[in-house]
C-alpha cells in the first residue's frame, strides 16, 4: 500500500518512483505529522486504481435492491451482486444515506438509512493461508497479485461506490456513505475509510489488532504477557495482510508508521470504532494507546468531535450492548442524516489485564494546530 501520512501530499507525478521501503527504526509511535513521502509494500500490498471497465445494473422489489456490478478489463471481467435494504418511505432529494456492511450488518441502524451487505469474502477470501489469492478480485488481477484481502475489499468497495454513481435509480446518496464491519471485517472497514475518500463515515467495530491498534503496541501487550493477536500471529492466522508483510512481524520497530497513521488518513472526515476488553486477543491497550495517538491528527484539525472511540465489556464479540446506541446513533444522525447531535465520546473502562498504558513511552510529538 501506499502510506502518504496526514497532511495529504500533492498528486505524486507518474514519473516520480516510489521507494519500496524507508530507512526507520523506532520503538515509539512514528510522529503521524511528518511526511515520509510515500513507500509502498509494506503491509497491505497494492490497492490497483478503477480498471477500464465498469458497469452495472440494478433491480428492486419492494424494499429490496439487487446492484450486480461487473468490472475488469476488456478480455476479463468479473460480476458481483449486493444487495440492499431501503428504508420505507419516499426517498430523500439527494438520495438514502447508506451503509455498506463487510459480510453483514452487526450494530444498530436508525430509520432512514439503507444498507448494502458486500460480500467481501467472496471478493477475497479470508478462511486460512489456503486463501491467498483466492477470490474474485483475483480473476481480474491474478492470482500473483500483490494486493491482499484487505486491499482487493477495498477496490470492491470503491467499484460499488463508481456503480452507484451511475446509477441515480437506486436512489443512494453517495456523499452519504459509512462502511462498517466486525473483527476480520472491522480491519476491512477501517481500511476502506482510510484509501476510498468517498466514504464519509467509518465504524469499525472490534477490529483489533490489523484494525485500530497498533502494531508496537500489541506487541508491548504480547511482552507484557498478555494473550493477544499481533503481527507475528496475524500473518500465520489468515492472509489479510500481503507476504511482503512477513519480512517486518520481527522488527516492527522498522515500519515508518503504525496504524495510528492508517486511522489517520480517515481524517478529516469521520471515524468511530468501537472495542471489546472481554475479548483479550482484541489488544485492548493496544486499541486504546493507538487510538489515543490518532486522535491527535483529529485534534490537530479541530474536529476533535469526528474522531470517537469507545471501549467496553461485559459482552461477547460482535454484539452490540443497546447502552452504546447513543454514541453510535449521534454520528449516524450528524454524518449521515445531517442531524444535530454531540459526537463527542472518548472512553474506556481501563481493563488492560495489569498492562500499564503510558503515552509517553510511545508518543513523542507535540500535537500542532492545523487551523
Ligand atoms: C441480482 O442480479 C443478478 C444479475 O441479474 C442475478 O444474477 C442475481 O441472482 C440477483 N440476486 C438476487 C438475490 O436476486
Ligand atoms: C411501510 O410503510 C407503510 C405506510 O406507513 C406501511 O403500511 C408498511 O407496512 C410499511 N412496510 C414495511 C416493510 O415496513
Ligand atoms: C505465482 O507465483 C508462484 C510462486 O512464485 C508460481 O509458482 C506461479 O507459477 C505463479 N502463478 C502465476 C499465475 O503467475
Ligand atoms: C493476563 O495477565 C496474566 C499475567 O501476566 C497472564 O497470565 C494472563 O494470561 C493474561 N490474560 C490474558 C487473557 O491475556
Ligand atoms: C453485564 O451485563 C449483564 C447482563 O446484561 C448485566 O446484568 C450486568 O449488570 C452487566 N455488568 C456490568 C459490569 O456492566
Ligand atoms: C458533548 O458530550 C460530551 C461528552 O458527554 C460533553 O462533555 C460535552 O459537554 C457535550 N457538549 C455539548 C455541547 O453538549
Ligand atoms: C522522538 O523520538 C525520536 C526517535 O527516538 C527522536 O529522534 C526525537 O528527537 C524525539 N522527539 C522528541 C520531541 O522528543
Ligand atoms: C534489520 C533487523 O532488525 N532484522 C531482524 C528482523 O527480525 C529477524 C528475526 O527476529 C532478525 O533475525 C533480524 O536481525
Amino acid at each position: 500500500m501506499i502510506f502518504i501520512p496526514f497532511p495529504a501530499l500533492p498528486a505524486i507525478p507518474a514519473s516520480c518512483s516510489t521507494p519500496s521501503e524507508i530507512p526507520f527504526n523506532d520503538d515509539k509511535l512514528p510522529d503521524p505529522f511528518l511526511f515520509n513521502n510515500g513507500a509502498k509494500g509494506y503491509e497491505a500490498g497494492t490497492l490497483p486504481p478503477k480498471p477500464p471497465q465498469v458497469s452495472s445494473t440494478f433491480t428492486q422489489s419492494g424494499l429490496t435492491g439487487n446492484l450486480t456490478v461487473t468490472a475488469g478489463f476488456p478480455d476479463n471481467t468479473i460480476t458481483f451482486s449486493s444487495p440492499i435494504k431501503f428504508p420505507n418511505g419516499t426517498a430523500p432529494r439527494a438520495g438514502w444515506p447508506l451503509i455498506i456492511a463487510y459480510d453483514g450488518l452487526s450494530i444498530p441502524i436508525p430509520d432512514g438509512i439503507a444498507v448494502l451487505t458486500y460480500a467481501n469474502s467472496a471478493m477475497a477470501q479470508q478462511n486460512d493461508q489456503s486463501s491467498r489469492g483466492v477470490g474474485l478480485f483475483f480473476d481480474v488481477y491474478g492470482q500473483n497479485a500483490t494486493a491482499s484481502s484487505m486491499t482487493a475489499w477495498v477496490w470492491g468497495v470503491s467499484r460499488i461506490i463508481d456503480s452507484l454513481e451511475s446509477t441515480p435509480n437506486a436512489q443512494i446518496n453517495t456523499n452519504k456513505i459509512a462502511v462498517t464491519g466486525c473483527s476480520r471485517d472491522g480491519k476491512g472497514a477501517l481500511m476502506a475509510g482510510a484509501f476510498e475518500e468517498r466514504i464519509a463515515l467509518t465504524i469499525p467495530q472490534e477490529s483489533g489488532s490489523g484494525g485500530d491498534t497498533c502494531w508496537r503496541l500489541s506487541k508491548f501487550e504480547q511482552d507484557s504477557g498478555d494473550v493477544v493477536q499481533q503481527a507475528t500471529e496475524i500473518v500465520q492466522e489468515n492472509v489479510w495482510f500481503s507476504t511482503n508483510f512477513d519480512n517486518f512481524v520481527f522488527n516492527i520497530s522498522l515500519l515508518p508508521y503504525d496504524h495510528h497513521s492508517l486511522a489517520a488518513l480517515v481524517a478529516p472526515r469521520p471515524l468511530l470504532s468501537y472495542e471489546n476488553t472481554d475479548v483479550e486477543w482484541l489488544s485492548p491497550l493496544s486499541a486504546f494507546g493507538c487510538m489515543t495517538a490518532a486522535h491527535t491528527v483529529w485534534e490537530s484539525m479541530g474536529i476533535a468531535d469526528s474522531h470517537g472511540f469507545v471501549q467496553v465489556g461485559n459482552h461477547s464479540h460482535c454484539a452490540f450492548p443497546s447502552d452504546l446506541n447513543p454514541t453510535l446513533f449521534a454520528f449516524l444522525d450528524k454524518f449521515l442524516l445531517d442531524e444535530e447531535a454531540n459526537t463527542t465520546v472518548f472512553e474506556t473502562n481501563g481493563a488492560f489485564n495489569g498492562t500499564v498504558w503510558n503515552p509517553a513511552q510511545w508518543i513523542n510529538w507535540t500535537t500542532p494546530r492545523l487551523v
